[in-house]
């Protein structure tokens, strides 16, 4: 988590200063770097990231705006762990979460590929996804890795709201969302 904390001269890098701009687009000019983070699935690890809801993770919050950029550092396809997306599910209200059976601290909740579309992308390309939109990926079963950067960006205001709660994205991981409860 945060690898911008360890090395912060990645905030005036490229993917930091995009992404920041087109999250500044799709959700408002008021939209700020909450947190960044790095997913690297290791050739054969075949450990599926559950289906979940990002927003499941954080504590609610009055502005729900929040949005990742999510940018492929290898080829990500179906096998090695691309991303899978149910459309418009950001619409719809929170799912109920509760720890993954397989632990490690990931949130789950239920759904299927048969409601979602898979995103091959190329090395170098990204995704944006809201908050609150259900997301999931296989495992890696692969000898190619799978490493993601993620930048993830909410108003200023909501940034400041969460750190006067004590919550930074770095504690335990668990559903800090009533709503995600069952
Ligand atoms: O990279 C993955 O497999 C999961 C990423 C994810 O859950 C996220 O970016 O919110």
């Amino acid at each position: 988590m945060i690898p911008s904390r360890l090395s912060p001269t990645l905030l005036g890098k490229s993917l930091h200063l995009k992404s920041h701009a087109y999250a500044r687009q799709l959700l408002g000019d008021d939209l700020e770097l909450d947190f960044d983070m790095l997913i690297d699935k290791a050739p054969f690890t075949n450990t599926p990231t559950p289906w979940h809801q990002d927003c499941a993770y954080w504590i609610a919050m009055p502005d729900t705006r929040a949005v990742s950029c999510w940018v492929a550092l290898d080829e990500a396809i179906k096998e090695n762990g691309c991303m899978w997306y149910i459309p418009k599910s950001h619409l719809l209200p929170i799912r109920p979460h509760v720890p993954s059976a397989k632990g490690g601290g990931a949130l789950m909740c239920e759904a299927s590929e048969d409601e979602a579309v898979a995103l091959e992308i190329k090395p170098g390309s990204c995704i944006f996804h809201h908050g609150a939109t259900l997301h999931y990926s296989r495992g890696n079963s692969t000898e190619m890795r799978r490493r993601a950067f993620i930048t993830n960006f909410r108003p200023e205001a909501m940034i400041r709201f969460e750190r006067e709660k004590g919550y930074d994205h770095t504690g335990d991981r668990k559903v800090n969302n009533d709503d995600a409860l069952s």
